[in-house]
């Protein structure tokens, strides 16, 4: 089977490639030569994943999936959240978004936060949804090189590595994308 990914993060790809490696073909909006730039105007996860897939369908006629992912900190109400890639502005780079994210947190003893991913899958006509979770909390300096985003302040509960020290492979194992991913693959191997 092949489908495509509506995304412009290579980390995505390469993340949901390993996952899917010789289940599931992934095709990227390269592979499919889309230069647009897919509209992410939501204000809430489940609306932006299904915003960018609907814009491939539309545009391409591709089957295809899109996910929307925000970082929610239980102390800054669930920011930032769906805007978890501009938190420090338009032009802000993931360096950029955990200072601002640490900066506002500063002096705070709740640290809970949660990954949360969105995948919308348009699929012959029928549009269907996938949520992963992960739980954990934001430590007070980044610790480690690996992942991407938010990796290096994210410590999920239970570990004492942040995404960024665990590295790619033990990631995908427990990642909010990794618990949504395999809810969408078991779906697709069953259709
Ligand atoms: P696409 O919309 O092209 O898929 P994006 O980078 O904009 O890529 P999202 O909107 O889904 O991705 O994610 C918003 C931000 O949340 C993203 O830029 C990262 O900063 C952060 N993020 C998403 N997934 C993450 C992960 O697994 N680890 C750390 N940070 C992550």
């Amino acid at each position: 089977m092949k489908i495509v990914f509506a995304t412009n993060n290579k980390h995505k790809l390469h993340e949901i490639r390993k996952i899917t490696a010789g289940k599931i073909e992934i095709l990227s909006l390269s592979d499919i030569h889309c230069r647009e730039e897919i509209p992410e105007t939501g204000t809430t996860l489940e609306e932006n994943a299904l915003l960018k897939a609907q814009f491939i369908k539309d545009t391409f006629g591709f089957d295809c999936f899109a996910d929307d992912t925000g970082l929610e900190v239980d102390a800054l109400d669930g920011v930032p959240g769906v805007y978890s890639s501009r938190y420090a502005g338009e032009a802000c780079d993931p360096q950029d978004n955990m200072d601002k994210l640490l900066h506002e947190l500063q002096g705070k003893r709740d640290r809970k936060a949660r990954f949360r991913t969105v995948i919308a899958l348009l699929l012959n006509g029928e549009k269907r949804l996938f949520e992963g979770e992960i739980k954990g909390r934001i430590i007070e300096e980044k610790r480690g090189t690996a992942g991407f985003g938010y990796d290096p302040v994210f410590l999920p509960d239970g570990y004492n590595k942040t995404f960024a020290e665990l590295g790619d492979d033990e990631k995908n194992k427990i990642s909010h994308r990794a618990i949504a991913t395999r809810k969408l693959v078991e779906f697709l191997l069953s259709n």
